[in-house]
């Protein structure tokens, strides 16, 4: 085989490729998530959707809404390095900010 694989050498060492995979690998993806908790004001928790997540108020409501009836909250779905930085910016400007309210990130 030649180095320049993009032509046939006729060595006859080289094999048909009969199946292509798709070459456009998806890179796995984040889920970014609110945590309740008793103390944070939901005001700040709607600030947070709209400043870092680019939520609308009624989308930032509803999102609020679900962490704090059920716990938890998707804020958004990212590329590993996209979440790792979002959680870190709303951790910090929690604590900041005083506030308990916690962000993390789960594999899809
Ligand atoms: N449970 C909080 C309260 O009653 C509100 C809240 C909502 C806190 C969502 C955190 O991620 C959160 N003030």
């Amino acid at each position: 085989m030649n180095d320049d694989n993009r032509y046939p050498d006729n060595e006859g060492d080289d094999q048909v490729i009969t199946k292509y995979r798709p070459t456009t690998a998806k890179p796995p993806l984040y889920k970014v998530i609110l945590l309740n908790d008793d103390f944070t004001p939901m005001e700040f928790v709607i600030l947070v959707l709209k400043k870092f997540f680019m939520k609308s108020d009624s989308e930032a409501n509803k999102v609020m809404l679900q962490v704090h009836n059920e716990g938890a909250g998707l804020a958004g779905i990212y590329t590993f390095e996209v979440a790792e930085t979002k959680v870190y910016a709303v951790n910090e400007f929690s604590r900041r900010q005083k506030h308990p309210l916690k962000c993390s990130m789960e594999k899809e």
